[in-house]
């Protein structure tokens, strides 16, 4: 029975590849990869978490987890008398010699966690995403039409179903009657022929519930997914609701933002997203204070735009510009540049996207392009101009055109 204010534990799935994100995954999990210049992807599904108010957070982390470790240990750290905290647990393989086969099993393996904190619910979320949500609100809708499983959804283009679990409805607009996931051929929404209602991988369950769910699907061959086994496990048994997320606001949104899930799951996509933020109004406001986005940088100075006498100016417009950014002398404009980022003389940033420390040389010219982590950029390259040059220095060019320097990429100067 649940009380009237359940105990709540949340788990965030954070074991994710992201193989299409690569190489700015070749050595970091895709809930690791830096976003809008101070963030990582896991600070948005942690933010959205802790402002809800649920402060009892398990991190599920597996694939090359170093860096997602060490940033979720260093920002959030939530410790407090009333015993909140976020604690990363990386596959331990408690249940044999395999790592996390999926989702599902990450779940099964972490069993013990839940069983010592005894919630009544558990809110299981992804960590892959950019958007707002105050999942207090999806549980209120969990307890009140007695679930075992909640489903937070969206209407997705129907071209896009096969990325997503796709679920029906009944009459009510909240039961749901079949779950598949990332079908090929769906069927488009009764009102709305080229949507479908999609999954937006974010879950809320009834926490004993849930256990007897991963143990049974523990019990035989399965792809021990989530979405592919857990959730359709749900629906054959008529217990799984959808919540859907068109319902959801949070303090301080508009009219404009709300409704807002990205998946930053491709390169285009995650340049697009940084795109977006540089315009004058985006979509996705970071200035909203009421439903804050927390993370961890470093002790890095103020920004600073210097240059010498007898340089050009060195500046930046329509342009996310992080703590311990220098632009001396250069010119950047729609661009991300994160912290420690160095823009010397008489080279322009275009439309790019820089992750800490990059170090832009002199004269360096660069057109929609996005810089791992710590890469110099010697004096004089031009990227993002000639995509075949590009291509010939061994670079990734995305369909829509973003050449790509991945992290430890050094340029040949001879
Ligand atoms: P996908 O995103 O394709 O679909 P998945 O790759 O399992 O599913 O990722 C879901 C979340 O789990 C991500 O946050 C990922 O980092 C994490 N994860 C994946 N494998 C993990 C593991 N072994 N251990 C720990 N964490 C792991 C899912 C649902 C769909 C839904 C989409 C929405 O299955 O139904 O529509 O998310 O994007």
């Amino acid at each position: 029975m649940v009380r009237s204010q359940p105990k709540v534990l949340t788990i965030v799935l954070a074991g994710g590849e992201g193989k299409r994100l690569m190489p700015l995954t070749a050595d970091r999990a895709k809930p690791a990869v830096p976003f809008g210049g101070i963030y990582r992807l896991v600070d948005f599904a942690l933010s959205n978490v802790v402002n809800s108010g649920y402060a009892k957070i398990i991190v599920l982390t597996q694939y090359k987890s170093h860096s997602l470790d060490r940033h979720v240990s260093q920002a959030w750290r939530l410790a407090s008398p009333l015993g909140h905290y976020v604690a990363p647990i990386p596959a331990q393989q408690r249940r044999g010699k395999s790592w996390y086969t999926g989702s599902a099993d990450a779940i099964y393996q972490s069993l013990n966690a839940i069983v010592d904190e005894r919630p009544d619910i558990v809110v299981v979320v992804g960590a892959d995403h950019v958007y707002r949500m105050d999942f207090s609100d999806m549980v209120t809708q969990h307890v009140e039409t007695r679930a075992d499983c909640t489903v937070a959804a969206i209407r997705q283009p129907i071209g896009m179903a096969d990325q997503f679990g796709v679920m029906e409805v009944a009459d009510d607009g909240r039961r749901i009657t079949a779950f598949r996931e990332k079908p090929t051929d769906p069927a488009g929404l009764p009102d709305a022929p080229h949507e479908v209602y999609a999954s937006m991988g974010n879950y809320v369950f009834t926490a004993e519930a849930l256990m007897d769910a991963v143990k049974r699907d523990a019990e035989h061959e399965s792809k021990h997914d989530m979405g592919g086994d857990i959730v359709p496990d749900f629906v054959s048994r008529g217990s799984a609701y959808a919540y859907d997320f068109a319902d959801n606001t949070v303090p301080g949104s508009s009219d404009r933002d709300r409704g807002y899930w990205r998946d930053v799951g491709t390169l285009d996509s995650y340049f697009d997203a940084h795109m977006d933020l540089t315009s004058i109004h985006p979509i996705f406001n970071l200035y909203n204070y009421s439903w804050p986005i927390n993370t961890n940088h470093g002790p890095y100075p103020p920004a600073k735009f210097v240059h010498a006498d007898g340089e050009r100016a060195g500046g930046a417009n329509n342009s996310i510009v992080s703590p311990g950014v220098v632009v001396s002398g250069g010119h950047v404009h729609n661009s991300v540049l994160s912290p420690g980022v160095f823009v010397h003389s008489y080279s322009d940033v275009l439309d790019s996207v820089l992750l800490d420390g990059v170090d832009v040389g002199r004269y360096v010219h660069l057109n929609r392009v996005i810089v791992d982590k710590g890469v110099h950029l010697p004096e004089g390259i031009r990227l993002g101009h000639d995509h075949d040059e590009d291509r010939a220095r061994g670079l990734h060019v995305t369909e829509s055109g973003i050449t790509v320097v991945g992290k430890g990429y050094v340029f040949d100067q001879t």
